[in-house]
C-alpha cells in the first residue's frame, strides 16, 4: 500500500491551498511568463519561473500542509494547446512533479512525511453534454489526454494523483481510465484521488447528484473521492456527509474560502477568514470523519496554518465500515440494484428486437421519439431501461447505440442497461455513459470468448454485469445446471476480474410456456429453483431475468396475466431485477383467483391440459379484457367506506368525488378523511411494505388519494384570521413522493397555520436555513423509505451543530413511533434533544402536536417531559435488551439497506442558463468560448 494511502488511514492530512489565487496576487509580468504569448499560462511558470514555485510550495510546507499540489491543473497537452505549449506537456508536468518533490524532500522527516498531488484539472470540454463545440471530444481521446499528463507527473515523482474541479463526470471516467491505462502500461502505481465539482445546488455542472458521483466513482474503485473549489464548505456539508456515509474509501474536501462574491470593481472576493475556513473544516472531520483537507480558490498559507491548528483540535469521528449495495448510476442520480421491496424494475421496451415502435423508430433515426418511449417507461415505474440497437436491416448498432445512450443519459433518470451481443457496442455505450451502467449480457457459449473481451470493459468502466446460464452445451434448462454454470461464470469475473459479487446479476433463462412442447414443461418451474439455487450458492450475486419470454406466443391479455403470476413466484424466490413492461404487471393478489390458479398450473406443470385451460379461458373471455384490467374495471357493490377503499386501493380515479359526496351523507368531512382515505392508503402502503405491490402502484393509489383530498378540502371548515403559527413542511432528500406531506399540508393550512411547504426533495440545509428565514415553530419532515427516514435525525445533528432551536415533527410509511423516541435523543442516545423531536401517526396526530407546540407553555412542557420521558425509557430497555446493540449507530430496520429511491427528474440545463464564472472560479472559462 502506498505511504499516502497508509497515511491517511492513520490521521487526517492537511491539502495546500490555491495555487492560482496566489500567483495572481504577485502581478506576474509578461516576461515571467516568457512572454505575452503565454500570459496566464501557469503551467509555464513551473519553466520560467520555478523559484516562484517553489516558493508557493515552501509557503505551504511551511504553514504545515503535509500534502502540495502540483502547478499542473490545466497541464493537459489539450489545454497548453491554447497558448502553443502543447508540445512541452512533457517537460512542463515532469517539471511541475520535481518542483513540488523538491520542496517537499526538504521538509520532510521520518515523522512528519509531505506528499505531492500531482493535480489535473478539466480539460474545459464538455464532453458528456449535447453543445456542439464542446462535446466535441471522444472519451478515447480524454483517456490519451490524461494518460500523458499522469505519465509525466508520475515519471516526476509524485505520490498521487489528483483529478480536481472535474465537471463532467464522463470526464473523470476518461481520466481515471487514462491513469490505469498508464499503470497496465508499467507506470509506477499511485493512489487516485478523484474530486468533482458541484454547483451550489449539490450536484455537478450537468445536473449530476451526489449518489451518482458516489456510485460511480465508487465502482471505478479510486482510492480517494472528494470534493472541491465552487463554493465555500457550507454549501458542500450535506454532499460531504453523503460521501463520508456512503463511500467505500477515503474522503477528501477542499473548498474555497467560502463562496465567492464580486467585489466592487467587478473582482472576485472569497470571503472566509482563515479561522472561519479551518473552524467548518475542521467540523467536517469532528462529525463526519472527513480524511483529507485543504483549500482551493481564495485560500492562503495562514488559511492552511489555521486549518492544520483546527484539525489537531478535534477528534476526528471514527466513519464505520461501509456495507452497502451496488448501485447502477445515470448521470443525474443513482439507484440501488436491490430494490426493497424486490425487484429492482427494468423497463424492456427501448429494444429494437422486442418492440415494433422501437424498432421502427430506430430505423428512422428519430431519437427524440424513443426517449419519449423512455420517459414513459420511468413513469410507468422502471427504475432502470434495458436498451438494445440490433437491426438485422442496418449494420451501424454501435453508431446508433452511441447516440441513443447520449440522449438518454442527458434526461432520463434512470440508469441503463446496454443489451447487445457485440462487445463493440457495449464499448462505445460505455464510452458515452457518464454514470455507472449495467451490461446485458455475457456467457459461456463459446467458452471463455465472451468473457474475456466483455470483463475488461466492465472492469475499466466499473460497470455492472448481467451473465446468463448458457455454456457451451447450450442453454442450461434445469436448476441444477443453471447453478453449475452460474459458478463457472462466478469464478472468472470474481475470482480472475475481481468483480464485486453484488455488481454481478445472474439470468437463468426464462423459456415460454405457450409451445407445450414436452421439454418446457418444467421450465418455469426450473427457472424459479435455479434462483433459489444461484441465491443461496454463490452469496452476494443478485438474479434477473426477462420476464415476458414466459408467454411469448400468448394472446395479450393471457401474457399480462401469465407475466404477472410467473413474476410474483420469481420474487418470491429471491429474484432481484425483473425485465419487464412496468405497467403491464398486475399484483399477484388483484388478478382474478381462476385466472391466478391456470396461470399457476401452468408455471408450475401442475396438470398436462394446463395451457389449453388458460388459452381457452381467454378466447372465451376475450371481452372482459383480461385479468389485468378486471381489478380496475369492475365497481364492487358494498357499503361506500368499502369502495373509497377499494377504488383507492386499486388505483380507480374516476368518480372519485362522487364517492366522496356520498360518503358525506353520513359523515363529516374530517371523518371522511380520519375514517376512510387514511386507512386506505395506510392498506396500500402495508401492501408495499410486504411486497405486494410495486411502487408505481403506490403512487397511482397516491394519486387517487390525491384527487379524493383535494375534493374533500373545499368541505373542511377553514378558520379564518391570524395565523396561529408557522410551520416548515419538506419531504426529505432522497425522497420523492409527497402524499404524505401533502395532506399535512391540507389539515394544517385548514386549522389556521401558515404552511411553509417546500415540497419534496428538499437537502437539510435548505429546510433549516428556511426555517430560521420565517422563525418557524416546528419543522415537518416526511419520508416514504426507510432510506430517506436517515435524514430525520440529521435535522436534529445540524441543528445541534448550528445552535438551532425548531421542534421537529416527522412522520411517514417507513417510520414508526419507536423510530421517533430512539432520534428524539442525540450522541448516540445519551442526550436529549430540547427542542424536541415528535412522532406523528398521522396529519391529525401532527396538528395536535402543532397546537400543543404553539399553545400554553404548561401544555407545552409537559408534552416535552412526556416525549423525553418515553425516549429515554426505550433507551434503556433497548440497552437491557441487547447490550452490544446499544452502541451501534442508528439502525432504522434490522437487516435494512441504503436503497435509493426512485429519482425525480433534473433534466439538462442549457449552458446558456448558467453563469459559468459563478460555478467554476478557479478556471479560466472564457477559454470555453474560444
Ligand atoms: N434476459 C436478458 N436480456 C434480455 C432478455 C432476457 N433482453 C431482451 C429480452 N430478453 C427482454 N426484453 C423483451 C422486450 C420485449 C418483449 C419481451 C422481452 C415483448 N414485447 C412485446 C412482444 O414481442 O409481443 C411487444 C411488442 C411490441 O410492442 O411491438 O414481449 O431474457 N438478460
Amino acid at each position: 500500500m502506498s505511504e499516502y494511502l497508509r497515511r491517511l488511514g492513520e490521521r487526517v492530512l492537511i491539502f495546500d491551498g490555491a495555487m492560482g489565487t496566489q500567483l495572481m496576487a504577485l502581478d506576474l509580468s509578461d516576461q515571467d511568463f516568457g512572454g505575452a504569448t503565454y500570459r496566464g499560462c501557469n503551467e509555464t511558470l513551473v519553466l520560467t519561473r520555478p523559484d516562484v514555485v517553489r516558493a508557493i510550495h515552501e509557503a505551504y510546507l511551511a504553514a504545515g500542509a503535509d500534502v502540495v499540489e502540483t502547478d499542473s491543473f490545466t497541464g493537459s497537452r489539450l489545454k497548453l494547446d491554447e497558448y502553443g505549449l502543447g508540445d512541452r506537456t512533457r517537460d512542463i508536468n515532469l517539471r511541475a512533479a520535481t518542483l513540488a518533490r523538491e520542496a517537499c524532500d526538504a521538509m520532510a522527516t521520518p515523522q512528519w512525511p509531505r506528499f505531492v498531488a500531482g493535480s489535473m484539472g478539466p480539460t474545459g470540454m464538455l464532453v458528456s453534454s449535447s453543445d456542439p463545440s464542446l462535446s466535441k471530444i471522444t472519451y478515447e481521446q480524454l483517456r490519451d489526454i490524461y494518460a500523458e499528463q499522469a505519465r509525466a507527473l508520475v515519471g516526476g515523482g509524485v505520490d498521487l494523483l489528483l483529478l480536481e474541479t472535474m465537471q463532467d463526470l464522463l470526464e473523470l471516467k476518461a481520466a481515471v481510465a487514462g491513469i490505469r491505462l498508464e499503470f497496465a502500461r508499467g507506470l509506477r502505481r499511485v493512489p487516485i484521488q478523484a474530486q468533482p465539482t458541484l454547483i451550489t445546488e449539490g450536484r455537478m455542472l450537468l445536473g449530476t447528484d451526489i449518489r451518482a458521483v458516489c456510485a460511480t466513482l465508487d465502482a471505478l474503485n479510486v482510492d480517494v473521492m472528494g470534493l472541491n473549489c465552487s463554493t465555500g464548505p457550507a454549501q458542500m456539508r450535506d454532499s460531504i456527509r453523503y460521501l463520508c456515509e456512503n463511500a467505500r474509501c477515503f474522503v477528501s474536501v477542499v473548498p474555497n474560502a467560502g463562496l465567492p462574491l464580486m467585489g466592487p470593481q467587478g473582482e472576485t472576493i472569497y470571503p472566509e477568514s482563515p479561522q472561519e475556513l479551518a473552524t467548518e473544516l475542521a467540523a467536517f472531520v469532528r462529525d463526519f470523519g472527513v480524511n483529507a483537507v485543504g483549500g482551493c480558490c481564495g485560500t492562503t498559507p495562514e488559511h492552511i496554518a489555521a486549518l492544520r491548528d483546527a484539525v489537531a483540535s478535534v477528534e476526528p469521528k471514527r466513519r464505520s465500515a461501509v456495507e452497502r449495495p451496488q448501485e447502477a448510476a445515470s448521470a443525474i442520480t443513482a439507484v440501488s440494484l436491490e430494490q426493497q421491496p424486490r425487484p429492482l424494475l427494468v423497463g424492456e421496451r427501448i429494444n429494437s428486437q422486442g418492440s415494433r415502435r422501437i424498432k421502427r423508430l430506430l430505423l428512422a433515426d428519430s431519437y427524440d421519439d424513443i426517449v419519449l418511449v423512455a420517459r414513459e417507461q420511468v413513469e410507468g415505474g422502471a427504475h432502470l431501461l434495458d436498451v438494445c440497437c440490433a437491426l438485422t436491416e442496418r449494420p451501424d448498432e454501435d453508431v446508433q447505440m452511441r447516440e441513443l445512450v447520449r440522449r438518454l443519459a442527458q434526461s432520463i433518470e434512470a440508469p441503463l442497461v446496454i443489451d447487445s451481443t457485440e462487445p463493440k457496442v457495449l464499448e462505445v455505450a460505455l464510452q458515452n455513459y457518464p454514470g455507472r451502467a449495467v451490461i446485458n449480457s455475457v456467457h459461456l457459449e463459446s467458452g471463455r470468448a465472451k468473457m474475456d473481451s466483455v470483463l475488461p470493459l466492465a472492469r475499466e468502466h466499473g460497470a455492472a454485469l448481467v451473465a446468463l446460464t448458457i455454456d457451451e452445451n447450450g442453454m442450461a434448462k434445469t436448476a441444477q445446471r443453471k447453478v453449475e454454470v452460474a459458478r463457472r461464470i462466478y469464478d472468472i469475473a470474481v475470482g480472475e476480474y475481481a468483480m464485486p459479487p453484488g455488481a454481478l446479476i445472474f439470468d437463468d433463462l426464462t423459456f415460454t410456456l405457450a409451445t407445450g412442447e414436452a421439454e418446457f414443461l418444467d421450465s418455469a418451474v426450473e427457472t424459479i429453483e435455479g434462483i433459489r439455487g444461484i441465491k443461496s450458492a454463490l452469496p452476494g450475486v443478485l438474479t434477473s431475468l426477462g420476464v415476458s419470454n414466459v408467454s411469448f406466443g400468448l394472446k395479450p391479455e393471457a401474457r399480462a396475466a401469465l407475466n404477472s403470476v410467473f413474476l410474483h413466484h420469481c420474487v418470491e424466490a429471491g429474484l432481484d431485477c425483473a425485465l419487464v413492461h412496468p405497467k403491464e404487471i398486475t399484483p399477484y393478489f388483484e388478478i382474478d383467483a381462476g385466472v391466478r390458479e391456470l396461470c399457476d398450473d401452468l408455471v408450475f406443470n401442475r396438470r398436462p391440459d394446463a395451457l389449453t385451460r388458460l388459452i381457452e379461458h381467454f378466447e372465451a373471455n376475450a371481452s372482459a379484457a383480461g385479468a389485468a384490467n378486471e381489478a380496475q374495471a369492475e365497481e364492487p357493490a358494498g357499503p361506500i367506506e368499502e369502495r373509497i377503499h377499494q377504488a383507492i386501493l386499486r388505483r380507480r380515479k374516476d368518480g372519485i368525488e362522487a364517492k366522496i359526496d356520498e360518503a358525506l351523507q353520513a359523515r363529516t368531512p374530517v371523518e371522511v378523511l380520519n375514517e376512510i382515505l387514511l386507512p386506505a392508503m395506510k392498506d396500500v402502503g402495508d401492501r408495499f411494505g410486504r411486497g405486494e405491490l410495486i411502487l408505481p402502484f403506490v403512487l397511482q393509489s397516491a394519486e387517487v388519494m390525491k384527487k379524493a383530498v383535494a375534493h374533500l378540502e373545499q368541505f373542511l371548515e377553514r378558520r379564518e384570521g391570524a395565523t396561529k403559527g408557522t410551520v416548515v413542511l419538506a419531504t426529505v432528500f432522497g425522497d420523492v413522493h409527497d402524499i404524505g406531506k401533502n395532506l399535512v399540508h391540507t389539515i394544517l393550512a385548514n386549522n389556521g397555520y401558515t404552511v411553509v411547504d417546500l415540497g419534496k426533495q428538499v437537502p437539510m440545509n435548505v429546510i433549516l436555513e428556511k426555517a430560521v428565514e420565517v422563525n418557524a415553530d416546528a419543522i415537518g419532515l416526511s419520508a416514504l423509505l426507510v432510506s430517506t427516514s436517515k435524514q430525520m435525525p440529521i435535522c436534529l445533528e445540524e441543528q445541534d451543530a448550528r445552535g438551532l432551536r425548531f421542534p421537529v415533527i416527522v412522520g411517514g410509511a417507513a417510520i414508526n413511533r419507536d423510530f421517533g423516541r430512539r432520534i428524539a435523543l442525540l450522541d448516540a442516545g445519551t442526550r436529549f434533544f430540547e427542542p424536541g423531536l415528535f412522532y406523528a401517526r398521522d396529519a391529525f396526530e401532527g396538528l395536535d402536536l402543532v397546537d400543543a407546540l404553539t399553545g400554553e407553555a404548561a401544555r407545552r412542557a409537559e408534552l416535552l417531559a412526556r416525549i423525553k420521558r418515553e425516549a429515554v425509557a426505550a433507551q434503556a430497555s433497548r440497552r437491557t435488551a441487547a447490550a452490544p446493540a446499544a452502541a451501534t449507530p442508528l439502525s432504522l430496520v434490522k437487516g435494512e439497506r441504503a436503497d435509493v429511491p426512485q429519482p425525480p427528474f433534473w433534466g439538462t440545463r442549457t449552458l446558456e442558463s448558467i453563469d459559468l464564472t459563478d460555478v467554476w472560479p478557479c478556471f479560466d472559462l472564457r477559454s470555453l468560448y474560444r
